[in-house]
């Protein structure tokens, strides 16, 4: 088998991949890098990812990026079944799934996390969240629609979509976003689900990440 070591940021979208790390029964290490400490433009890491983002998974001497490439490796290489196999269709349903996570969810919530990047005077910060709140209810809601009647983001079984979207949870009940966001029971309910599993808390304790923090901004 070879070598995983995982970079990963606490609470940030590279938790989807460390829960389903730990959830394939793969062996692998986690490097953590704390963007606000600003770990993720060091020489050393950016050795690793020129692009100085997370999540990064090192294979032996390769290193993979972006988080769906990252999950989709894992569900294939595993064999706990985390990712569909028995039709095209079934495999194309996590895709969709994923990509509508990373393309669309992921950055939704830009304008309100970080602002700075899509605008470069802050006095238009506060314009840009009026501007990006509806956008992001609207995105979430999209998201605890297609999770009605479901246990997991496919159906019956858990995969790697399942850790992904709980990155996205987390972010909708940080303290500064909560108030903005319209109440999503399927998506509650799906989440609850996951806090119940052992991988999801050894995850976010070994990124530093509490019941008592998990809310902090
Ligand atoms: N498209 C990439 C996005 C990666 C990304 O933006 N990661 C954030 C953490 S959630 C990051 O590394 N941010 C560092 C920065 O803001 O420069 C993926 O899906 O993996």
């Amino acid at each position: 088998m070879p070598q995983l070591t995982l970079f990963a940021s606490p609470r940030a979208c590279s938790l989807a991949c460390h829960i389903a790390l730990e959830e394939s029964g793969l062996s692998y290490n986690v490097n953590i890098v704390k963007i606000r400490e600003g770990q993720h433009l060091t020489e050393e890491y950016l050795r690793t990812n020129p692009w100085g983002k997370v999540p990064a998974l090192r294979i032996d001497d390769e290193v993979l990026t972006e988080a769906q490439a990252i999950l989709s490796y894992i569900g294939d290489t595993s064999s706990a079944s985390l990712l569909p196999r028995e039709s095209a269709l079934a495999r194309a349903r996590a895709h969709e799934w994923m990509n509508f996570l990373t393309a669309t969810v992921h950055i939704a919530f830009r304008p309100l996390t970080k602002p700075q990047y899509l605008v470069a005077d802050p006095s238009l910060f506060p314009k840009l969240q009026e501007l990006g709140i509806p956008n992001l209810r609207k995105t979430l809601l999209e998201v605890d629609r297609r999770l009605e009647g479901r246990t997991w983001a496919l159906g019956d079984n858990y995969s790697v979509v399942d850790p992904y979207l709980l990155v996205f949870w987390i972010w909708s009940q940080r303290e500064d976003i909560v108030p903005h966001v319209a109440d999503m029971p399927n998506w509650k309910a799906h989440a609850a689900r996951i806090f119940e599993r052992d991988a999801t808390w050894k995850c976010l304790n070994r990124e530093g990440v509490t019941p008592d923090n998990i809310a902090n901004a």
